[in-house]
């Protein structure tokens, strides 16, 4: 195949890849819907794919992952800057000298029996003055398909790109050479974990993946380049990129609200980004579900773009009551990964809200509701991690605006985290600074979105796993992003959807129910009502709060709404370590946070 482009740089990367990783051909993406179509039949003629049936679920297909390679691997992912201290304590380090021979000791005739596919995308809309130009090559025909959903793929991105455009490298493969006359036998191929290696050079802007075709450590666009490559070059050219849901909400008056939050994997952005308000006159509407690329407007506003035009959404849990906008998307013309293929051929999984009598389970073993494990324990149909791939243009909630290139004017900033005790329904910075602090010290239950996290975890801004540079250094730039937007920052503020209470419990309903919350938050943006002032920040005064037709008893909402001085006093040691860990890069108006929170909290 004769290559669609003149780009010099392309072209020579191109060449010394395929002399590395020896693939039998090599194809370039046009990112048509027949290139989609023939890659899919291709990997249901082999066995990797399941065409679920045309008049449920048109257009669809299920893949069943193997099952040591269902989650990213954090334990497995590098930065590696020239500099150790470059990459700081939130990130593991490797020297890139290192890191290339080993890596490409791995690379050499990966792709043996293997396609490779040269993906050029556009992170953000195609030109746009915030996107960005990616190309992939990897060896993955999934990886193509789901890069077609995720990004803007196509010659049209070659084109912007031009002879001598720059992009962004992202090397990948799943790291299982053939045999000559081998085949994959339609299982999913990947190489063992201490083989996978998702690495990330950030003064190259590079990316090179090994081994793992799942999600975030295969399809590059996402967390790679747009939060970790990203977020280096954002703080080098003074603008971010967070791992932030963006959402339109507006108000009964017709006003407009664009609210940015960061929420850890498996933490609710995607819910919240589709939320359907149980409130009266209000609207909200979808511009983004993962990540956030903003840059300073004319205006001096803060202005948001989705670089993504898909979602890659947690499967399990979502129902037409907990999300009925994420259901509606994934009607038709999406990709499954790890669910439940029912016995009539459609796709299942748990808390779905409809009934399953069996099929056939994410390890591809015959499944009924119920079944339990020689310990008792029930056996999950879906993986907790199991996927769905959807194009944003399907949301029926989309935002007009979703793909405006220069973005939407972001008001209101919210962080958060899954906290079953302590941590209050909602709370807002007194100040930029104290904002910066509440995200920086988010802390959240581990979920499934990862192989190797375990118990609570401080993830700041959400970030923990993507910043792609040191993360004393990624405070210093919000502080900094602070002081050049001044007072038209946006205010910031603090949920938990999720506290527990001593049975166990949701003291929030959650979901559509949290429109409540952001209304309130409108409601401070604009001056409209009072607030109490606490010891962690401003809270709703009783009865601000919008509990119209919410059938919550009173005790629960003051739970929701009680600040435990003695459990946040407990926490100090933590905090105190936590900011030690950082190390000499903590700035100093983080230190002086620190020292007023523990003021005011006595
Ligand atoms: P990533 O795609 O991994 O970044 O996750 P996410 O932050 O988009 O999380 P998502 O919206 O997919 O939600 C993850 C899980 O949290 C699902 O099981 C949801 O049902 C659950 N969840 C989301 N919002 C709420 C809520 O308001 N209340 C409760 N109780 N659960 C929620
Ligand atoms: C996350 O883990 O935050 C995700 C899923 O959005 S993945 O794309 O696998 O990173
Ligand atoms: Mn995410």
């Amino acid at each position: 195949m004769t290559a669609p482009t003149k780009n010099k740089k392309l072209l020579a990367w191109v060449d010394e890849v395929v002399a590395m990783c020896k693939p039998d051909s090599v194809y370039w993406c046009d990112g048509s819907k027949a290139e989609y179509d023939t890659l899919m039949q291709g990997m249901v003629d082999s066995g990797l794919a399941i065409k679920l049936d045309e008049k449920k679920r048109p257009n669809s297909f299920h893949f069943r992952s193997d099952p040591s390679d269902v989650a990213r691997v954090e334990n497995r992912t590098y930065i590696a800057s020239v500099k150790q201290e470059d990459a700081g304590p939130t990130n593991i380090w490797t020297d890139p000298v290192e890191l290339k021979k080993t890596m490409r000791a791995l690379y050499d005739g990966c792709m043996k029996g293997r396609t490779m596919y040269v993906i050029p995308f556009s992170m953000g809309p195609v030109g746009g003055p915030i996107s960005k130009v990616g190309i992939e090559l990897t060896d993955s025909a999934y990886v193509v398909c789901n890069m077609h959903i995720m990004t803007r793929v196509g010659t049209k991105v070659l084109d912007v790109l031009g002879e001598n455009g720059d992009y962004i490298p992202c090397l990948h493969s799943v790291g299982k050479p053939l045999a000559e006359g081998e085949d994959d036998g339609g299982l999913w191929p990947c190489a063992p974990l201490e083989k996978k290696y998702i690495s990330h050079f950030p003064e190259e802007n590079l990316i090179w993946s090994y081994g793992s075709g799942y999600g975030g450590n295969a399809l590059l666009g996402k967390k790679c380049l747009a939060l970790r490559i990203a977020s280096n070059m954002a703080r080098n050219e003074g603008w971010m990129a967070e791992h932030m849901l963006i959402l339109r909400l507006t108000s009964p008056e017709g006003k407009q609200y664009h609210i940015a939050a960061a929420f850890p994997s498996a933490c609710g952005k995607t819910n919240l980004a589709m939320l359907q308000p149980t409130i009266e006159g209000w609207k909200c509407e979808c511009v983004g579900d993962d990540i956030a690329w903003m840059k300073i407007g004319p205006d001096g506003r803060l202005r948001a773009i989705n670089p993504e035009s898909g979602f890659f959404g947690v499967a399990p849990g979502t129902s037409a009551a907990s999300n009925p906008m994420a259901l509606e998307s994934i009607r038709e013309n999406s990709i499954f990964t790890n669910c439940v293929v029912t016995d009539d051929n459609d796709i299942w999984w748990e808390d779905m809200g409809i009934e399953c009598k069996g099929g056939i389970d994410w390890k591809g073993n015959p499944w009924k509701p119920g079944m339990v494990d020689a310990d008792g324990n029930k056996i999950k149909g879906a993986h907790p991690n199991a996927r769905f791939t959807a194009p944003a243009a399907q949301c029926p909630v989309i935002c007009p605006d979703w793909e405006a290139p220069e973005g939407v004017p972001i008001d209101i900033f919210v962080f958060g985290g899954r906290r079953t005790k302590m941590m209050p329904l909602v709370h807002q910075a007194y100040s930029w600074d104290q904002g910066v602090f509440m995200g920086a010290t988010a802390a959240s239950e581990a979920t499934a979105a990862a192989l190797d996290v375990k118990g609570i975890r401080r993830d700041p801004m959400a970030m923990k796993p993507f910043i792609g540079y040191h993360v004393g250094d990624y405070f210093a730039h919000w502080f900094k992003m602070g002081d050049k937007m001044g007072d038209k920052a946006p205010k910031a503020f603090y949920v938990n959807w999720f506290r527990k209470n001593d049975e166990g419990k949701w003291l929030w309903p959650g979901f559509g129910d949290n429109a409540r919350v952001l209304k309130w938050m409108c409601e401070r943006v604009d001056g409209k009502v009072e607030a109490v002032e606490t010891p962690i920040g401003y809270m709703p005064k009783p009865g601000d709060l919008d509990l119209t037709g919410l059938d919550i008893p009173a005790e629960d909402i003051a739970e929701l709404l009680k600040v435990d001085v003695a459990a946040f006093k407990a926490e100090f040691e933590d905090l105190d370590s936590y900011m030690a860990s950082v190390g000499d890069k903590l700035p100093e108006r983080m230190k002086a946070q620190v020292a007023a929170y523990k003021q005011r909290l006595g």
